[in-house]
């Protein structure tokens, strides 16, 4: 997806969690970065969760976007084995609303990094938007993109209220 070798990937526990991470794509694609997606689950599919992890730097990747609900080790275990930035987003969860894949994926211990989001659509939007402010400072063209983008979303907000109701 994009041109060229994924610069991004984005990936996720479980076709489950396609929902929420679609939002990440859909920002990756808005702004045509490269990028791959992948069902990587750190309990169900470990031996996959390992090759995607040390196999990152060598590919090219620049940021990994990695979601996961509930129990949500996946952005850990996938920072613990690269060095390429990893931006988690914690799915929402139906048994405790999310709280537990937040508290799983923002408690690293120090010297093992997640850059941790909000809890479901607007953490994914945002580690899109974070991926692609990442890439932007080595490419001019997607800079020009991603500040176009900002302008527009603080001209799309009216400076007086409609009364509704
Ligand atoms: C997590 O557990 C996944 O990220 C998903 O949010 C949740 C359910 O996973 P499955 O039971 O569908 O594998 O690992």
């Amino acid at each position: 997806m994009g041109d060229g070798a994924p610069q991004v990937g984005v990936i996720m526990g479980s076709q489950s969690d396609w929902p929420t991470m679609a939002h990440a794509v859909q920002i990756l694609e808005q702004f045509g970065i490269a990028h791959e997606v992948r069902i990587v689950s750190a309990h169900r599919t470990p031996d996959r969760l390992v090759d995607y992890a040390k196999s990152a730097v060598g590919r090219g990747l620049r940021a990994i976007i990695a979601g996961a609900g509930g129990a949500a080790h996946l952005p850990g275990m996938v920072a613990s084995m690269t060095r390429v930035p990893v931006l988690g987003v914690p799915v929402q969860s139906a048994a405790l609303s999310g709280m537990d894949s937040l508290l799983s994926i923002v408690q690293m211990p120090g010297g093992v990094p997640v850059a941790t989001f909000a809890i479901g659509k607007a953490g994914a939007t945002n580690a899109g938007l974070f991926a692609a402010a990442l890439l932007a400072g080595h490419d001019t063209e997607l800079a020009q993109k991603l500040d176009a983008w900002r302008a527009a979303q603080t001209d799309g907000v009216a400076p007086i209220p409609v009364r509704e109701g």
